[in-house]
């Protein structure tokens, strides 16, 4: 496929309510869409990048500067066999920048897949028409309004609770929900607030079975979080330190993770996305796939992911009513009784674009070609 037009579109999605971390809190979504297009063929991907450099480096303006400087420029008139071709140019265009090259990557992904009339989920190498969900809370004042939340997400099914943390809002907020549910799977995100001062702390979370203790310390300390694993029983999980392949081969070399949650955005899209996912596969390490507020389409996206063979934990892969009132895409995500979101079967991501809605929304648009 010959790319002959990268568009870009702002939209600003209101969070049914706003969602707080170790790193700050989102009230709007501002939604970066990436459309792909070329020989009648189209494409569709989402930058995850945050409103505020929290998560990472990037945000959405940063996003928009290389992607229009540098990374379309890079693409556009040139012809692709596969979407996995995309990586290596987009590497030589800039350096970093990973959520903002996922963007256009994963619309390439979606573009050969709608063009073979197959779907994203088949053409990654996915099986199985659902994935397991689980459903991410964000940091609470109010422990029992944050129990009253758990209560409801328990009720729909969801099959992992996944708690977010920062020193202060922790052991308390454990002891508070395990004394309510003694067995439910349960997991703690801490999006790297703590430091190695807090190792006692971390390892005495072992007392609450949790699945695994994610991303305790800086996204560099592959060492910390290495010795934090010898001394507990809970494995350890990489979010924000695992950014490429290359790191992944380092934090399993080091035994710095017992699981590895997979974000196509943070590593640059599907392609490195599924490398990650077959060292740890080789390695017997399991992994699932993470979220970043994402519309439908980057929702699409990581359940078309999520469907990897070695994605054997939950995702937050939560349904669209999780975080909004109304989704950009129909049909929406919907979580089934048995705690689990469909795959898309049809051709791409498998959803369309709810246009009317999108336009109404829209804040910007950037037209290159
Ligand atoms: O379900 O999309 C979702 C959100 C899952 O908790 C979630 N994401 O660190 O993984 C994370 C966290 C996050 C959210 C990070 C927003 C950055 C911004």
């Amino acid at each position: 496929m010959r790319i002959d037009r990268v568009l870009l579109r702002t939209l600003r999605l209101r969070l049914r309510e706003p969602f707080r971390t170790s790193g700050g809190e989102t009230h709007d979504r501002t939604v970066l869409l990436c459309h792909l297009e070329g020989e009648g063929v189209e494409g569709l991907g989402e930058c995850v990048a945050g409103e505020a450099p929290h998560y990472s480096a990037e945000t959405v303006e940063t996003a928009v500067w290389v992607l229009e400087r540098y990374l379309a420029p890079a693409v556009l008139g040139r012809d692709f066999g596969r979407a996995e071709e995309l990586g290596p140019v987009l590497a030589r265009a800039a350096r970093g920048h990973p959520m903002a090259k996922a963007a256009i990557e994963m619309a390439a992904w979606d573009a050969e897949a709608r063009s073979r009339g197959e779907s994203l989920a088949s053409l990654l190498g996915g099986a199985g028409a659902s994935v397991p969900a689980g459903v991410s809370l964000g940091i609470r004042a109010d422990t029992a309004e944050l129990l009253d939340r758990i209560d409801g997400h328990v009720a729909e099914g969801y099959r992992r609770i996944k708690l977010k943390i920062e020193p202060g809002r922790d052991v308390a907020v454990l002891d508070a929900v395990r004394s309510r549910y003694p067995d439910v799977p349960l997991t703690v995100d801490a999006n790297t607030a703590y430091t190695t001062d807090d190792m006692d702390l971390l390892v005495g979370m072992d007392r609450y079975g949790l699945e695994y203790v994610e991303q305790p310390f800086g996204a560099d300390e592959l060492v910390a979080h290495a010795a934090l694993g010898e001394r507990m029983t809970t494995p350890v999980c990489l979010d924000e330190s695992i950014g490429s392949p290359g790191r992944c081969r380092d934090a399993l070399a080091l035994g710095a993770c017992g699981v590895v949650n997979i974000k196509p955005g943070r590593v640059g899209g599907h392609g490195p996305a599924r490398a990650i996912h077959d060292l740890c596969q080789e390695a017997g390490i399991p992994v699932w796939c993470g979220g970043m507020l994402e519309s439908g389409v980057g929702r699409a996206h990581n359940v078309a992911l999520a469907s990897l063979p070695n994605m054997t934990l939950p995702g937050d892969v939560s349904a669209s009513r999780r975080y909004w009132e109304r989704d950009i895409v129909v049909p929406p995500f919907e979580l089934a009784a048995d705690g689990t979101v469909t795959v898309p079967g049809g051709p791409g991501i498998g959803v369309e674009l709810d246009e009317d809605f999108v336009r109404s929304i829209e804040v910007d648009r950037l037209d290159l070609h």
